[in-house]
């Protein structure tokens, strides 16, 4: 069933130059692109949309992170979206990623992990109006 996800290039993939790479793969997995846009985050900004680990020793650390330069944000639509981009997402940790899994590719560490993805229908729910209007999703 065709579904809905929210992803983000995160600051390193865009500052290693490989937002453009990684979004190949994503199409060419079979993802069409609904939303897409550049955006900033400020600290504040990161930590809303962080509010699930609050409590982790890491927060102030990732948040700090997804602060620190542009982001890419986007809204994709393929069936089975969301364990599919998790899927090529690869392990959380890119040292236990699977090869052909974007981390693999181009993280450096568990937390420069280049890509985010919606994690359950909940989050994605949560997550996609966190940076997109209704009038800025396609389709
Ligand atoms: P995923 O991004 O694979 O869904 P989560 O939801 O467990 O992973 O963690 C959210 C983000 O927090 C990760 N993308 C990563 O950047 C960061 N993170 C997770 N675990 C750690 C950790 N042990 N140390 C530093 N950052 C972490």
């Amino acid at each position: 069933m065709s579904e809905k996800t929210f992803s983000i290039i995160k600051p390193d993939g865009v500052r290693q130059g490989d937002a453009g790479k990684i979004l190949a793969r994503i199409e060419k997995a079979g993802f069409k692109v609904l939303g897409l846009r550049m955006v900033q985050m400020t600290k504040r900004h990161a930590e809303g949309f962080y509010a699930v680990h609050k409590q982790r020793s890491f927060f102030g650390s990732l948040t700090d992170f997804m602060s620190s330069g542009p982001c890419i944000v986007m809204v994709l639509e393929k069936d089975n979206a969301i364990e599919d981009l998790r899927k090529l997402m690869g392990a959380t940790d890119p040292a236990n990623a699977d090869e052909g899994t974007l981390r693999k590719a181009f993280a450096s560490s568990v937390e420069a992990n280049v890509i985010h993805g919606s994690d359950s229908p909940e989050s994605a729910s949560l997550e996609i109006p966190y940076f997109f209007t209704t009038l800025q999703i396609q389709g």
